[in-house]
């Protein structure tokens, strides 16, 4: 008798401890946190034709004071090179090397500072080097000079597709002065539906945000 309430006891004993165990390891499952669901980029379309849909009305853009248009004429049997700027007048700004489409949004400058670009788009978005997507389609495919770690001096946001009817603006960060650059002209290129809307250029100042752009669709 003595030995079976021992083995009672031993019975009841190992199940407190693993009945402890098991309820101390279902309180260890980490907690499952919601997932943010992000589109997955778009593919990146260089030199594709682009098209909007319904009627093309071109954007008038609103500059900020300090702002002016570009008036040099491109020449179409120029090369297309990487500078901000549609060199080749086929109405896409650096195709070949950046991501064009319905809507292309290009910064080009040409110290070694770190400038960035922000667009804000009518969903609320602003796309930059921190968010580079937007759920409307809106991609951001070049992060130049990040941290002054990379020779690049373009800034690219385009839409493949439509892009949504409503605001967007157009701001760009002097981040960085890279220990080398003073005041930087830079150039904001906008392209829609295949078109050049216009060209702008501004010197920034070290540490300067300036709102260059807004424009409704
Ligand atoms: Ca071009
Ligand atoms: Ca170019």
């Amino acid at each position: 008798m003595k030995k079976g309430l021992w083995m009672v006891l031993a019975v009841l004993a190992a199940l407190a401890l693993f009945g402890g165990c098991y309820i101390t390891g279902r309180a260890a499952v980490p907690t499952v946190h919601a997932t943010v669901s992000t589109p997955p980029p778009p593919t990146v379309v260089v030199g594709g034709t682009a098209s909007v849909s319904g009627t093309y009305v071109a954007p008038r853009p609103v500059l900020v004071s300090g702002v002016t248009t570009i008036t040099a004429a491109c020449d179409p049997n120029a090369p297309e090179v990487l500078n901000g700027l549609d060199d080749n007048c086929n109405g896409q700004i650096d195709e070949g090397w950046v991501g064009s489409g319905n809507l292309q949004i290009t910064l080009g400058w040409s110290t070694p500072a770190d400038i960035d670009l922000y667009v804000v788009d009518p969903s609320g978005t602003e796309i930059s080097y921190m968010q580079t997507q937007s759920p409307t389609g809106g991609f951001l495919d070049r992060d130049a000079r990040g941290a002054c770690t990379n020779g690049e001096v373009v800034e690219n946001v385009y839409w493949n597709g439509q892009p949504p009817a409503g605001h967007y603006v157009i701001r760009v960060n002097y981040y960085s002065n890279c220990d080398a650059a003073g005041p930087t002209p830079i150039t904001v290129s906008i392209s829609y539906g295949g078109q050049i809307v216009g060209a702008y250029q501004y010197t920034i100042g070290d540490g300067q945000t300036v709102e260059i752009a807004s424009f409704d669709l």
